[in-house]
């Protein structure tokens, strides 16, 4: 019950677990405490998301807390086959890279084909999938992704969420870290090993200022980039402004641009006119779960020539006589063309996901079809725990400026 591509390559993945583990204190804090309680014991867990080193801790740690795990992966071309390999040596896996999305499809039903009672979910292609199967004997499940929350929210509004659902990218230890430290860093991973190419002195275009793009307009700057944001939000454009970068609309970053970088969730923010503009060599990446952001379908129809100069990154030949460089795809290249965030940001993005499965198994009944966020109590014990992890210590309030903060009367 288990298709992945070598099972070869489980000694590696194994290797590639330990280091993750390793660096990840607040999830295997929280493991060694659930494998005693056992508070998952025999529950028919299905889980979709990025099959990476990182989420090896996270399946472990389900697994030690008494789960009966299926997992599939969360994009064609995210997975780390030596990671699928070693993890199905412990329970069943459906995930390998470089599938077609027939293929992708094929993965996420045959999670659903073991009649999960709870879901774990990156992009919320499993919950979909579950829904459009009625969702019969679920009880309920987490998100793990902007997209995806924003996926259940829709449904929620037309009264179609046949579940509650635990947003927990909403969580502020999932958010502010994830999405900004994480992909900040990672984006850059997949570019840099991707094309090796300079980025200091570069025009760098973000699009999206979110907490993703944020992360990356940052990280940009770091390495010394010339960072233009578009923003079509007022707030956000104004934030980017005030936090010292270009703001500009696509239409004119599309003509100085030499590094395109989407972090949206939307789609076409980088329509074919935008390429059609750019300099010879430009190139274009994309942060955002779903390969949508970049108008890649009308860039392939358009082009005279495709051709891989390396891996993850293709050559388009244009009708100009231009030539644009599109990495991963398409797809979230920090995955795709990098392993994804580091360990220490997502071992608080897997402690929410953690809890938030016990909470789920514990409380579904009392709960409604709604799309629920993360209690602050259990994102304080989150922070607390990854700051212990990093080696930070802070104080406490005192007795008495807890009773000053109370004292406001009129
Ligand atoms: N993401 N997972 C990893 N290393 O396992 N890296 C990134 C990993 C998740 C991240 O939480 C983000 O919200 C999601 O991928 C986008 O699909």
């Amino acid at each position: 019950m288990t298709k992945i591509a070598d099972q070869k390559l489980s000694g590696s993945g194994e290797r590639n677990f330990r280091w993750a583990k390793a660096h990840m204190g607040t999830l295997t804090t929280l493991a060694e405490k659930y494998a005693k309680s056992r508070p998952l014991e025999g529950l028919k867990l299905g889980v979709c998301l990025h099959v990476t080193k990182e989420t090896s801790v996270l399946i472990d740690a389900l697994l030690l807390a008494g789960a009966d795990v299926k997992l599939a992966g969360a994009n064609p071309l995210s997975t780390q086959d030596d990671i699928a390999a070693y993890l199905s040596t412990r329970t069943d896996v459906w995930a390998w890279r470089g599938q077609s999305a027939k293929e992708y499809g094929w993965c996420i039903g045959e999670v659903l084909g073991t009649h999960p009672e709870q879901l774990i979910d990156d992009g919320a292609d499993l919950h979909v999938a579950a829904h459009v199967a009625r969702a019969r004997g679920i009880a309920g499940g987490s998100e793990e992704t902007t997209t995806g929350v924003m996926r259940l929210k829709a449904l929620e509004a037309q009264g179609k969420l046949r579940y509650p659902v635990i947003a927990v990218n909403d969580a502020r230890t999932k958010f502010m870290f994830d999405n900004r430290y994480g992909t900040g860093q990672s984006t850059f991973d997949g570019i840099m090993r991707a094309t090796a190419l300079l980025l200091a002195g570069v025009k760098v275009v973000v699009v999206g200022y979110g907490w993703v793009g944020k992360g990356v307009a940052m990280r940009a700057r770091g390495l010394g980039a010339r960072v233009t944001v578009v923003e079509v939000d007022p707030v956000k454009a104004l934030e980017a402004h005030l936090d010292g970068f270009e703001v500009s609309s696509i239409e004119e970053a599309a003509n100085e641009g030499v590094l395109f970088v989407t972090a949206t969730g939307q789609k076409n923010v980088i329509p074919y006119e935008a390429v059609e503009r750019m300099k010879e060599g430009a190139i274009l990446v994309n942060a955002g779960h779903f390969d949508v952001e970049i108008d890649v379908k009308t860039l392939m129809k358009k082009a005279k020539k495709v051709k891989e100069v390396r891996p993850n990154v293709d050559e388009i030949a244009l009708p100009s006589g231009r030539r644009v460089y599109l990495l991963a795809k398409g797809r979230i290249a920090n995955l795709v063309a990098a392993e994804g965030h580091p360990p220490e940001v997502m071992q608080m993005s897997f402690a929410n996901q953690m809890m938030a499965a016990i909470r789920i198994h514990s409380e579904h009944d009392e709960m409604e079809k709604k799309v629920y966020g993360v209690p602050r109590d259990l994102e304080d014990e989150v922070a607390r725990a990854a700051l212990k992890s990093m080696g930070v210590a802070i104080g406490s309030p005192t007795q008495e400026q807890k009773l000053y903060a109370r004292s406001w009367k009129l």
